[in-house]
């Protein structure tokens, strides 16, 4: 007999309904395998709005630890509205699946950009992370830390704004003094105090995020190891290359918030206000070629000023170049 690994579930039904309230959705392309269940572009039939559906056999949901991950994530994402925070529209239940509905980003995760591009310019990485930590302030700000912060968890929308999802892991931040002990997360970006079960407070959020900004900027983790023990002694004695091609401003905000003591890494107001986001230039916005492609920005006055002219039609600060050398004529979308 064949043993029945994941990967040999039935999928789901080409349409699913919600019996509540009667909607009806359409089954799209699978976007990839989540944690617990795969994930499908779905159209609701009759308003044609487009969602990405978390599907989870209703057999995993009977393992306890996966069956309270969900209703915490269902949970907490009910009530959170921010536009940096993947949306929950709704749940339902069909036919031996729980749908998780999410508001669809049509342009992949970070890491997929990353995989395409190998590594980000700095005045994308700062474009991106001052909306990451708008997002990330305003869960904080709610009282939950989101303990599994990385590149898959940041999604970004067909107007290539990012938003961090997956709330699977996130929770109430402990009381001081009282932290969560358990260990979980992505091991390559867990903080020197998660490691030693000190907890999961604020601060290894920053810590997370540094460890995303430097992967984003060199296109490989701060840490690496072949072999757990090994990596787990780097992330303790906070040890990683810092490479030449990244700017004074870069090296400064990375070393800050990957400092092994957690009452030394910077808030998230003081990320913000690192000179590192506040003297360099931010685009305004980035064109959908930055997924595949370097975005040429002419950022400097008073260059800037005198090729306004040529900017590209988004405001984003980039030059739309032809292969031919030419300029781009406005796509639209
Ligand atoms: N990725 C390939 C390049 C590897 C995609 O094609 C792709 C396309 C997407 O939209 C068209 C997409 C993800 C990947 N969209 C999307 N994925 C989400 C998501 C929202 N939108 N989420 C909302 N909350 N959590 C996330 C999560 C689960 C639905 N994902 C992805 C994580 C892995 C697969 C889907």
């Amino acid at each position: 007999m064949v043993p029945r690994s994941a990967g040999a579930e039935p999928p789901p039904a080409w349409y699913l309904r919600d019996w509540d309230s009667g909607a009806l959705y359409k089954r799209g392309r699978l976007l990839g395998e989540g944690t617990f269940g795969r994930c499908y572009q779905v159209t609701e039939v009759t308003s044609g709005r487009l969602y990405a559906a978390k599907l989870i056999p209703r057999a995993r949901l009977a393992t306890a630890a996966i069956g309270d991950r969900v209703e915490r994530e269902r949970e907490l994402q009910r009530h959170l509205r921010h536009r940096h925070i993947v949306r929950l529209h709704g749940h339902f239940t069909d036919r031996g699946h729980l749908c998780l509905l999410l508001e669809l980003c049509s342009r992949g995760s970070l890491a997929d950009i990353l995989r395409a591009r190998g590594r980000l310019t700095e005045p994308e990485v700062r474009y991106y992370l001052r909306q990451l930590l708008s997002g990330l302030r305003y869960l904080h700000g709610h009282g939950l830390v989101h303990r599994d912060l990385k590149l898959s968890n940041f999604l970004v929308t067909e107007r290539m704004r990012v938003k961090i999802g997956d709330l699977g892991l996130a929770r109430r931040a402990a009381p001081p003094g009282r932290r969560w002990g358990a260990l979980c997360g992505t091991p390559a970006y867990l903080a020197p105090e998660v490691l030693e079960r000190r907890g999961h407070a604020v601060p290894s959020d920053v810590w997370a995020l540094g460890c995303a900004v430097y992967t984003a900027l060199t296109g490989h983790a701060p840490f690496e190891a072949r072999h757990r023990p090994e990596l787990y002694r780097r992330i303790r004695g906070a040890r990683y290359p810092l490479p030449p091609q990244l700017s004074p401003r870069a090296r400064a905000l990375i070393a800050h918030m990957l400092d092994p003591e957690p009452a030394a890494r910077p808030s998230l107001a003081g990320v913000l206000g690192h000179p590192f986001l506040t003297q360099g230039f931010t685009p305004q916005a980035l064109p959908p070629r930055a997924c595949h492609s370097v975005p040429i920005f002419v950022g400097q006055e008073p260059l800037r000023r005198i090729l306004r002219g040529l900017r590209c039609w988004r405001g984003c600060g980039c030059v739309p170049v032809t292969p031919g050398g030419g300029r781009a004529p406005p796509q639209s979308t």
